[in-house]
């Protein structure tokens, strides 16, 4: 087996791309990395697996690859990736293509740092670094600014993200709203039209949705309702 998958199911892209290859039947050698032990912070890591010290990651024969969108593609054109989840039409693609840019710099980054500055951090830091409470408001507004383009114009008139069919760009975006429950936030409260999706989503998607998000569910104390 040449592609090896490294991985850690805390991390959102990580888990999108674990679904993705799951769905798609795609062999892999198993490399989990537990972020939170750093063991992504060896020079090992640095020098034979991945310099920019992330996850996810693949090594495809020898080939070293970071940027969950960039593998997504990668695997995509090797023929990898059914079409009904990246299309290879181009206007299809291309939809699905502006709706994951979208998401990498505003929804995908406003929740994670939402989620770093609730969570990560402090738990890091054994509870000595906490956020001050204005600075956490403006964090949770940056992200519900994104969340609410999710809810009124993403499925304004549709079942998914991208039309009515599930595609890759559902799951990306899925993968990141679930973090947010760690954080104890409940992105299903607030918004009728993100609860109804993210079920479908899941639903699509399972077992391999609830098998990604086993960590997410423990530490956020249940499964979504
Ligand atoms: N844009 C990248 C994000 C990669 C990323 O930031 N991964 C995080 C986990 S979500 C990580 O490995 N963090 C470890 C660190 O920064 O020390 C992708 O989509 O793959």
């Amino acid at each position: 087996m040449s592609l090896a998958y490294y991985y850690d199911l805390l991390s959102p892209p990580a888990r999108t791309l674990h679904i993705i290859l799951k769905m798609s039947g795609v062999q892999f050698e198993d490399c989990p990395v537990a972020l939170l032990k750093g063991e992504h912070m060896t020079e090992d890591y640095k020098n034979n697996i991945n310099r920019f010290q992330k996850v996810p990651c693949i090594i495809d024969g020898g080939f070293k690859l970071a940027e969950s969108i960039a593998i997504l593609r990668y695997l995509s054109a090797q023929g990898k990736i059914p079409e009904h989840l990246y299309s290879k039409n181009l206007v299809e693609q291309a939809r699905i293509d502006e709706c994951l840019e979208w998401q990498q710099t505003t929804l995908a980054s406003t929740c994670a740092l939402y989620f770093r500055a609730k969570w990560l951090e402090p738990t890091l830091s054994g509870g000595k670094t906490q956020p001050s409470p204005e600075k956490l408001e403006t964090l949770k507004t940056r992200m519900e600014t994104n969340l609410d383009l999710v809810e009124k114009l993403w499925l304004e008139s549709s079942d998914f993200l991208c039309g009515n069919q599930m595609t890759v760009a559902d799951i990306f975006a899925a993968c990141v709203l679930e973090q947010t429950r760690i954080a104890e936030y409940d992105v299903r409260a607030q918004y009728p039209k993100i609860r109804a999706w993210l079920k479908r989503v899941r639903e699509a998607c399972n077992p391999y949705f609830d098998y990604a998000h086993q960590t997410v569910y423990k530490i956020g104390g249940s499964e979504p309702n």
